[in-house]
């Protein structure tokens, strides 16, 4: 049995979430007979519902509000993570199984925007969690230190274009930081949601950045995935972004063992990244549509792209430029991930420009 400290925080969270007026998934889903159905769980790693849930019961301003503590979790607190994945995914089943991993043809994808009048720069990146290690509210100190090193000296492989530099965040003045973090390249601090997760413990410590000489290939190091796996660069080239990502991923798999989940794909800390774990994003202005915010939602949403600040989610628009992504992960291939983005952008360029 639970303690009754972690019931009675499951209990008055609940009621809390259950009188508020929060549009996130687990309080839309999380109705009172799954709450009774899992609050008594665990998993063979000891994860509670609390441990999932406790994030979305301290921010009602959550758009999700669960995470899994370990891989466990989403076969042990299905009740509430298969409506979450069915909603979030557009319609990805409990029966439905994600397809294999397939990149497609890495030179069927262009330039978005080669007039180069709307796009600011174009990124893609996908997650992976390490085998043999849970996600972060269960690692150890011993074991971030562990995964740094596997990681650090993993990339040191790396050749060609892809050779760069592992920095680890202990350590790293705060100046290098902060401009790493104002130019997009590095994860902010003191995310809300992932210390609410209890994602941030022992903070720095595990956690950092590789990037090549020129930041166009980075991957980082146990902020809430073990393992982001980034390709970005200045301007509208998704096809170069694309083929790079696809070589550099296809190049780390050889070295490190991916969690990989039959039914689910490539597994992650958020509901959100499962499958194939892609976000195709571009920075762009689009400042006739954008003057219209919930017209260009609107106009989003119809290509299954999600509209989110400057900064990704819960930030606003600087100068109105918005990181404009695909939505969906689950269900479908990375190429198709990738080219509902490009399709998507498309429509909007056109229509910024029919206006
Ligand atoms: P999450 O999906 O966990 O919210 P993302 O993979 O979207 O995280 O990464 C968010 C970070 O990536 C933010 O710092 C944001 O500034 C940066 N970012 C996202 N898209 C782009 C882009 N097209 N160009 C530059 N930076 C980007
Ligand atoms: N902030 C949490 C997670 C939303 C999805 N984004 C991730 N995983 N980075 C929320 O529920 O809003």
């Amino acid at each position: 049995m639970l303690y009754t400290s972690s019931l009675s925080k499951l209990e008055s969270g609940w009621c809390s979430l259950a009188s508020s007026d929060s549009k996130s998934l687990i309080k839309k889903y999380l109705t009172k007979g799954v709450f009774g159905e899992l609050k008594g769980k665990k998993t063979s790693f000891g994860s509670t519902l609390l441990d999932c849930v406790q994030s979305g019961f301290e921010n009602h301003d959550s758009g999700v509000g669960i995470y899994a503590p370990d891989a466990e979790a989403y076969t042990v607190f299905a009740p509430i993570f298969d409506p979450i994945i069915e909603d979030y995914h557009k319609g990805f089943k409990p029966t439905d199984k994600h397809p294999a991993k397939d990149w497609g043809d890495v030179n069927a994808l262009g330039d978005l925007d080669a007039e180069k009048k709307y796009v600011i720069s174009t990124r893609v990146r996908c997650a992976r969690s390490l085998v043999g290690y849970p996600f972060n509210p269960l690692l150890t100190e011993a074991q971030y230190k562990e995964m740094e090193e596997k990681v650090s000296t993993t990339l040191k492989g790396l050749a060609g274009d892809l050779q760069g530099e592992f920095y680890r965040l202990t350590g790293m003045s705060k100046t290098v930081q902060q401009k790493l973090i104002d130019d997009h390249f590095l994860f902010k601090e003191g995310d809300r949601f992932l210390q609410a997760a209890n994602a941030s413990r022992f903070w720095p410590t595990g956690r950092g950045i590789f990037h090549n000489r020129d930041k166009t290939f980075l991957v980082w190091c146990n902020e809430e995935d073990h393992l982001r796996l980034i390709s970005m660069q200045m301007g509208g080239n998704l096809g170069e972004v694309y083929k790079r990502l696809v070589t550099a991923v296809n190049d780390v798999e050889q070295r490190l063992p991916f969690a990989h989940h039959d039914r689910l794909g490539f597994l992650t800390f958020c509901p959100t990244n499962l499958g194939t774990t892609i976000r195709a994003s571009v920075h762009i202005k689009l400042p006739k549509l954008a003057a219209d915010k919930a017209k260009l939602e609107q106009v989003a949403a119809k290509y299954s792209l999600q509209v989110r600040g400057t900064r990704g989610e819960h930030t606003d628009a600087e100068g109105g430029v918005y990181d404009i992504s695909n939505k969906r992960r689950m269900g479908l291939t990375e190429y198709q991930a990738v080219k509902e983005m490009n399709d998507g952008i498309t429509e909007l360029i056109k229509i910024e420009k029919q206006l």
